[in-house]
């Protein structure tokens, strides 16, 4: 154990890494908990989503980290799952630091989660700064700093609401953009949210992430009161946007190609959901062999005009494999619904040599969120109550 570390103290450090859909939030997760792995310390690993069947936990599993999935509803609308799954990860793997990852729609951690756990367990819980990751294309768009497709005012405001809230600005996938356009946004974010903390890092190449990290590790949260939330707004905006699981199965006449299939059908699904007019935050999308070494294929695309990256591949070819889809997009689930049966009869319809059964499908709305807790004040003693 490595004493200088706060986490290596009785209290478990609980680190939250929030940020809109798409932002970079697990592949800095992964990072991140790799990073303390290496420092001797103990991770557990809580991912969340409003359905089931996740691609983020997936992937985090199969790099080998223990994890716990809440599925079903956010961190702030299952607070006593998110405890749960704390005391689960603890009886499994003792972790020193717990890393969550909330779901890139939520907003209003603070007052929901950070304080109440604080309250309710002080003495389980260090409560780390909430750092918020931002993709630089999506942010500007958003401050309005550059032209191209973007989310309707209500979804804006609470990608808005996740900034105004967090103590760090995390600006992910620097790589992506010239330094005098990171400046730009650097600049707006200081403006529009001034006395956090800005970073600028690349989840991917792992530029600036050590600088960040260490401010996690050896920073208190802030104790400010909590911001102020227009629940109906939110919920409206949360509202507009649609998600979609589904797990698939598909088998190959002889070996196929998985990274290629996951491709052509994101390419598909982009193209139909951009004549659909959705504007995709997220399509992800994992491949798993069937009896397989325990490899797997990842494939992320984050807005309409850009391209899908597979993120980690299969080396080798598969004959049956499970393939987990998420799909978070503004439009409605029933059009999220529609570009997924149309892509999967045109991708592996009949008469293909790789075939589909589609063995889990879930689609919706998020409805109003309900917290179980809110908290404005970092010394509480009373709960506030929500006007539902
Ligand atoms: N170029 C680049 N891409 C990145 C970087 N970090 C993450 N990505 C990519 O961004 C996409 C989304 O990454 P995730 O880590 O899944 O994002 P997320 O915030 O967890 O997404 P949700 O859980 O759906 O909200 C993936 O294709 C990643 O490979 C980065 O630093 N640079
Ligand atoms: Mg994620």
């Amino acid at each position: 154990m490595n004493d200088e570390h706060p986490a290596a103290n009785a209290a478990a450090r609980y680190i939250m890494i929030g940020g809109f859909l798409g932002a970079g939030k697990t592949t800095a997760v992964s990072r991140l908990a790799r990073y303390l792995n290496e420092r001797g310390l103990r991770v557990g690993l809580i991912t969340n989503d409003q359905g089931s069947q996740l691609v983020d936990t997936a992937m985090l599993a199969s790099h080998g980290f223990p994890v716990e999935e809440i599925a079903g509803g956010c961190f702030c609308c299952r607070f006593n799952s998110l405890v749960e799954a704390a005391g689960k990860l603890s009886a499994t793997s003792r972790p020193e630091v717990f890393i969550a990852e909330p779901v890139g729609s939520c907003t209003d951690l603070v007052a929901t989660v950070s304080y109440p756990l604080r309250r309710i367990y002080g003495e389980a819980f260090a409560i780390a700064p909430l750092s918020v990751l931002v993709d630089p294309v999506r942010a500007a768009r958003v401050l309005g700093l550059a032209e191209g497709g973007r989310f309707s005012e209500k979804v804006a405001y609470i990608y808005r609401k996740q900034l105004e809230e967090s103590d760090f600005i995390v600006i992910n996938k620097c790589d992506l953009v010239p330094a005098e356009e990171l400046a730009r946004l650097r600049g707006a974010l200081e403006t529009e949210f001034p006395g956090r903390v800005v970073f600028e890092v690349s989840a991917r190449s792992g530029a600036g992430l050590e600088e960040w990290f260490e401010a996690i590790l050896n920073t208190a949260a802030g104790r400010r009161l909590a911001m102020a939330v227009d629940y109906e707004v939110y919920a409206d905006g949360e509202a507009l946007l649609g998600w979609l699981n589904a797990t698939v199965r598909l088998r190959g006449a002889t070996g196929f190609d998985g990274n290629a299939a996951l491709r052509t059908l994101a390419g598909e699904l982009q193209q139909r959901l951009r004549s659909a007019g959705a504007e995709i935050a997220h399509l992800k999308m994992t491949l798993d062999p069937v009896g397989g070494m325990g490899g797997l294929a990842v494939i992320n695309l984050v807005r309409n005009d850009f391209v899908a990256e597979l993120s980690q591949e299969l080396e080798d070819e598969v004959e049956v494999a499970e393939l987990i889809l998420n799909v978070r997009a503004e439009a409605p689930a029933e059009v999220l619904r529609g570009a997924l049966e149309g892509s999967l009869g045109a991708v592996f319809g009949a008469g293909r040599a790789v075939t589909a059964r589609l063995e889990h499908l879930e689609f919706f709305q998020p409805g109003k969120p309900q917290p179980t807790h809110r908290m404005t004040d970092w010394n509480a003693t009373a709960e506030e109550n929500l006007e539902r």
